[in-house]
């Protein structure tokens, strides 16, 4: 039975990972972080009572900005795949914390590979680094392929260059089965909350619940390339089975705007949105940004209201990936569409919503709010 051993196993990716190499009869260990609340949420439906013998699903404490519990855990474990996804992932976040960002997500990976060094597993252990798009920030080619010249916008994307580097540095140093994976935005349910597709299914299906009245966000130009998280950690496990490690490009090949993901998720939903810009003209009737009348939109329907304390200090205004390697030499093909996943993401925030109205109505307090 192989061994994998993920970072960030508490996290949507590491969740769905941990799902399905336990699917294919792997031993999954995951490590996750001391904190003072419950933070397994995501993984609680394929937990494991450590009181059991046969534990094919195992959490270890650990950090990944603590060298001494990685080496710990990597000696104990012998895996055979290690995950590398645990992160700072936010990248507004890594503004306001851009040494602890540099921290986990830059020096993290080399305290993983080093580990696999010191421990003298370079030839048992494979490494797959959780690399991003925000990597092309201000894009020089379109679409963006692994070719296509880096140019990082934030902390985290510096830090996640670093990462980048440093796995194609011990692969070429150390002969060290490791790649990168660079993925653009994928998303799920399970999606954090903060990130901008859930904000929005979380935020409007509040809205249509009667929970909040307003739906505050960023630069709603922002064009990027969804998809799936489920199929982009299969992806994940597929980069690592291969004869010679190389780093591939993860995406759908397919770019939409935030205000297409709002418009979408309204749609679903069935409710009307009122963007602010548009407003009542003279005669009283609603009208869009260029006063025309806005059909089946009436005063009172849902508004969504630009906030600059969500502008980032650097933006990445637009990513779309070329995922044709992937598809020629693994024969990888996304599965679930933008729209299916945007559909499935509403109709779970939805159930939560209902929860929530229902118990507000019976006098109990709801969480609601969204930070950052
Ligand atoms: P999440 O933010 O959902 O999960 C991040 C995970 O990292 C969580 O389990 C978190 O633990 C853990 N973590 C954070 N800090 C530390 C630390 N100091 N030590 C150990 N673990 C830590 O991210 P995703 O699942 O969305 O992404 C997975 C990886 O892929 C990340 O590295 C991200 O940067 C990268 N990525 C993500 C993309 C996306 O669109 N989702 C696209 C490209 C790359 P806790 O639960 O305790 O907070
Ligand atoms: P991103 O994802 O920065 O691409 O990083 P996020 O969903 O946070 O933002 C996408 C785009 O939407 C714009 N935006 C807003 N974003 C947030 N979070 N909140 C808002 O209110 C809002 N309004 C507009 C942003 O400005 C941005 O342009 C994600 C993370 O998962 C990274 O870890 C990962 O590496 C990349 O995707 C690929």
């Amino acid at each position: 039975m192989k061994k994998a051993l993920i970072t960030g196993v508490t996290g949507q990716d590491g969740s769905y990972l941990a799902e399905f190499l336990l699917g294919k009869d792997y031993e999954v260990h995951g490590i996750k972080r001391r904190a003072s609340l419950f933070n397994t949420q995501r993984i609680d439906h394929i937990y494991e009572d450590p009181h059991l013998i046969d534990r094919r699903f195992v959490l270890h404490y650990g950090d990944l900005t603590d060298s001494s519990s990685l080496t710990r855990i990597i000696q104990e474990v012998q895996p055979d795949e290690i995950y590398n996804l645990g992160a700072q992932s936010h990248v507004a976040v890594s503004f306001e914390s851009p040494e602890y960002t540099a921290d986990v997500d830059a020096i993290g990976s080399l305290r993983i590979l080093e580990a696999i060094r010191i421990l003298g597993l370079e030839k048992k252990t494979r490494f797959y680094q959780a690399s991003t798009s925000e990597l092309f920030g201000l894009v020089q080619e379109i679409p963006q392929k692994e070719t296509t010249p880096f140019y990082p916008r934030s902390p985290y994307a510096v830090a996640k260059l670093y990462s980048y580097w440093i796995t194609v540095n011990y692969r070429e140093a150390y002969g060290i089965y490791a790649c990168n994976g660079i993925l653009f935005n994928h998303e799920s349910p399970r999606r954090g909350e903060t990130f901008v597709t859930r904000k929005i299914t979380r935020g409007l299906a509040n809205i249509a619940q009667g929970l909040e009245k307003c739906l505050y966000m960023g630069n709603m130009n922002a064009l990027r390339d969804w998809g799936h998280a489920k199929d982009y950690v299969r992806m994940q496990w597929m980069m690592l089975q291969q004869d010679q490690p190389e780093d591939f490009v993860i995406a759908t090949g397919e770019q939409h705007s935030v205000r297409q993901f709002i418009e979408w998720s309204a749609n679903e939903l069935g409710i009307s949105l009122l963007f602010e810009g548009q407003g009542l003209n003279e005669r009283g009737i609603v009208t869009n940004v260029c006063g025309e009348k806005a059909p089946g939109i009436k005063v009172g329907d849902v508004i969504i209201r630009v906030d600059p304390r969500y502008f980032r200090p650097a933006e990445v205004e637009t990513l779309l990936g070329d995922p044709e390697k992937a598809k020629q030499e693994l024969g990888w093909i996304p599965e679930i569409s933008v729209q299916q996943m945007c559909a499935e993401m509403i109709a779970e925030d939805l159930k939560v919503a209902q929860r929530h109205a229902f118990l507000k109505a019976n006098g109990h307090d709801v969480p609601v709010s969204v930070e950052k």
